[in-house]
């Protein structure tokens, strides 16, 4: 792993001291607006038919060398950086779809592209079905005529559900649909999905990509064609940009991405392997664990498993009182800092979900979602003994 290229990718990705006069940092371009050097190119910039910047919605110096960083370290062509990972998710839907189009998502997402997709979606006339993904076939029964795209969290949250990337891109390139993964619980470093030939990639920013808990981001990665229509057409009229200062941070962060995801990896797994042993947890999630039933997809899939884990502590009285007693680990929601965090997901994330669909999207009453941060893994698990020694 200490071989890959990311490692040295996410230090220099996006950086270009000779543009900036000398700067290894990228400067914070404060500003909402550019001049132009003529009417005739002015207006050609304007349009985005000549590269450069006219109007702080539409770009930034800043955010242009993070949208170069995200698209290298996905291997994509292009990327757009947006005030938030659902400004991502929505700009990426009002792209590609129009009022009578068709989705079908894997059954575990976030709870809030969850809201998204069933509720705000509806009265614009799309339609989301919800599939086990995990096996392919079920993508077929799901299918309509209207179907446009499948929509896919692998990781997915907070269950660690994962899906067969490659088998799903088969079946939808088959069927002329579009192929949108949400790679924020793996991150580039763990996966990356434009290689196995989807066509768009999201991230929530405000996680692994920041790293720091600080900012709240997003960031769409994928053809020059598709980013340019998010990028002139419809984050112009949408407006979810991503302020320059934002952008600095998602960028300072990414340049210490694949140290920290090396250690998140490894301390994740450490926490999955104690957890997994001890009497009081009925059942680990974690895709590094054999235990775990896409173990085999995992090792095909992923370069590694990830900071994200989940466990059943019975049910939500346990759940909450677990969390209750935790010292080191925040009780928080939110994922992908440096500290853990950890969360009751049926009184937390999710639960906004009737419990009948959480239920049957795996999210049972008495799952912790927990986010292992970089700390001294020994102290992550003394910090769970001592808590779970209460239940
Ligand atoms: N996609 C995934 C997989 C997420 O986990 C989140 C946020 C988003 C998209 C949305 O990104 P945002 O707009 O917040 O940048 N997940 C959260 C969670 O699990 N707890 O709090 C936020």
């Amino acid at each position: 792993m200490a071989e890959d290229p990311i490692y040295t990718l996410a230090v220099h990705a996006g950086g270009d001291p000779d543009m900036y006069q000398g700067s290894i940092a990228v400067p914070v371009y404060q500003s909402a607006v550019f001049a132009f050097p003529d009417a005739e190119q002015g207006a050609a910039i304007n349009e985005g038919t000549l590269p450069g910047y006219s109007y702080g919605r539409k770009g930034n110096p800043t955010q242009a060398a993070l949208e170069k960083a995200l698209s290298e370290l996905e291997g994509g062509e292009a990327a757009l950086a947006l005030s938030s990972g659902m400004a991502a998710i929505n700009v990426t839907l009002m792209t590609l779809l129009e009022p009578g189009d068709h989705i079908i998502a894997a059954r575990c997402l976030y709870s809030t592209t969850d809201s998204l997709l069933h509720e705000i979606l509806v009265p614009f006339g799309i339609q989301t079905a919800r599939v086990d993904a995990t096996d392919p076939d079920n993508l077929c029964s799901a299918l309509t005529d209207k179907t446009r795209l499948l929509f896919i969290e692998t990781p997915a949250n907070p269950t660690l559900e994962l899906i067969d990337i490659r088998a799903i891109v088969q079946f939808a390139h088959a069927h002329n649909l579009k192929v949108v993964i949400d790679n924020t619980f793996a991150t580039p470093f763990n996966q990356r999905p434009l290689d196995c030939g989807a066509d768009v990639v999201i991230h929530s920013a405000s996680k692994y990509l920041g790293g720091h808990g600080d900012v709240i981001a997003g960031v769409v990665v994928s053809t020059d064609e598709l980013i340019t229509q998010m990028r002139w057409h419809t984050n112009t009229n949408l407006g979810g940009v991503i302020a320059p200062g934002t952008a600095w941070l998602v960028l300072r962060g990414i340049r210490t991405l694949a140290l920290r995801m090396e250690r998140h990896n490894a301390n994740a797994l450490a926490v999955a392997e104690y957890l997994e042993g001890h009497p009081k947890i009925k059942q680990v999630h974690y895709p590094g664990l054999p235990s775990h039933p896409q173990y085999e997809l995992a090792q095909r899939q992923m370069n590694g498993y990830g900071g994200m884990l989940a466990f059943d502590v019975g049910g939500v009285d346990e759940g909450r009182r677990l969390v209750d007693h935790l010292k080191l680990c925040t009780l928080a929601v939110s994922l992908g800092n440096v500290e853990t965090l950890i969360q009751h997901s049926a009184s937390m994330t999710h639960a906004a979900i009737p419990r009948d669909r959480r239920l049957a999207q795996g999210i049972s009453d008495g799952l912790i979602r927990m986010s292992v941060g970089i700390e001294r893994a020994a102290d992550i698990i003394s910090d769970l003994e001592q808590g779970l020694a209460q239940l």
